[in-house]
């Protein structure tokens, strides 16, 4: 069957108004990966899977949410959006308001984005404001901004974010045939973790596909729900999710508990260690995006989880290419050799 985009697949089961209007970049139906080599190194006796959210049109699950936030501004003829971001949500809202025709602005923190996502940015026509603060400064705003224009929200306190956010569960169900044992994933502003228990809720209440543990994994350095208070200077190398004060905190933690799985934190080296993995599975994702699976081998090998015959999904929310800068600098120079056969020879045959 020809793809639509998530509207058309699963705009029935969303809690969208009637005004809604179909703003589609043929989003969603992202491909959910077997990697048994990497369970096997994680231990064995279990199924583990990416969910990769990275081949979303402008590389990050944020076009799941979108499709319905922007569609529903523009279905009320909103003629601008905002967001805060501390990326892949500012290309995505862009990439969407110009497919709607709408005017865009985002807010970012001060440096800090990565070099793919603030290109999307400019490249989908939105105007980027820089602020001399962080993310939740920037989020502040955007907040004080929408109460007192009329210009659109869709950050994700948007509920329409989540309601598009949902449909990432939905695509696992489908594929599985059920729910995953356990569900790990970056939490960053805590929507994606609280829109994926919505729709694992939604689909077991109608399709009885049971519910999953969720396993949320937070930046060490940025890790607000583990340590149970906000950070005023977030910091860490995965850029997505330097977040102090995640909006849906809340939520997050009682989905979380709720699903009988738990938010943990997991270090930069442990990030960008997994990332590497994954790399070497021939799948690059961004750093944050590495989150989900670094908290799950940390907690395998502190005995902790036990994955034994289980299925494990773990949502890798961004592609790599977002964010090349990590990669590129700390690597060599790639050799230079001389334009001759001779030289190339001794240069691949000497290793
Ligand atoms: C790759 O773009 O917050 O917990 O402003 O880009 O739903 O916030 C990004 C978040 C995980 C965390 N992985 O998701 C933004 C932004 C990637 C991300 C998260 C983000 P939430």
């Amino acid at each position: 069957m020809e793809y639509h985009g998530l509207l058309t697949r699963y705009g029935a089961l969303l809690d969208l108004p009637e005004h809604t209007q179909t703003v589609s970049l043929h989003e969603g139906n992202t491909p959910l990966i077997p990697v048994p080599r990497l369970a096997e190194e994680m231990g064995g006796g279990f199924e583990l899977f990416v969910k990769y959210e990275g081949l979303n049109p402008t590389g990050s699950f944020k076009d799941r949410g979108m499709t319905a936030a922007i569609g529903e501004a523009a279905g009320r003829k909103a003629q601008a959006v905002i967001c805060a971001s501390t990326g892949n949500t500012a290309a995505s809202a862009a990439a969407y308001a110009a497919r709607a025709g709408l005017r865009a602005i985002v807010l970012i923190p001060q440096g800090k984005v990565a070099a793919g996502k603030l290109a999307g940015a400019v490249a989908y026509g939105a105007q980027v404001v820089q602020i001399d603060g962080s993310f939740d400064d920037a989020l502040t705003l955007v907040v004080k901004i929408t109460e007192k224009h009329p210009i659109a929200l869709v950050n994700s306190i948007n509920p329409y974010r989540l309601e598009g956010q949902k449909t990432g569960a939905f695509e696992i169900c489908d594929t599985l045939g059920k729910a995953p044992d356990w569900l790990c994933l970056p939490v960053g502003n805590a929507g994606n973790i609280s829109a994926y228990w919505l729709g694992f809720r939604q689909y077991n209440e109608e399709k009885s596909t049971g519910l999953p543990k969720l396993l949320g994994v937070q930046a060490a350095g940025a890790a607000p729900l583990v340590l149970g208070h906000p950070i005023d200077k977030p910091s860490t190398v995965a850029t997505a999710i330097r977040i102090g004060r995640p909006a849906r905190g809340e939520q997050a933690l009682t989905a979380a508990e709720e699903s009988g799985g738990r938010i943990i934190a997991a270090t930069d080296d442990e990030i960008l260690a997994m990332q590497r993995r994954l790399a070497g599975e021939g799948i690059w994702v961004e750093p944050a995006s590495a989150a989900g699976l670094a908290g799950l081998e940390k907690e395998i090998n502190a005995g902790t989880l036990d994955p034994t015959g289980k299925q494990i999904v773990a949502v890798c929310t961004g592609h790599g290419l977002k964010d090349p800068d990590i990669i590129t600098a700390n690597m060599p120079k790639p050799e230079l050799v001389p334009t001759s056969l001779e030289a190339l020879e001794e240069v691949i045959l000497a290793q």
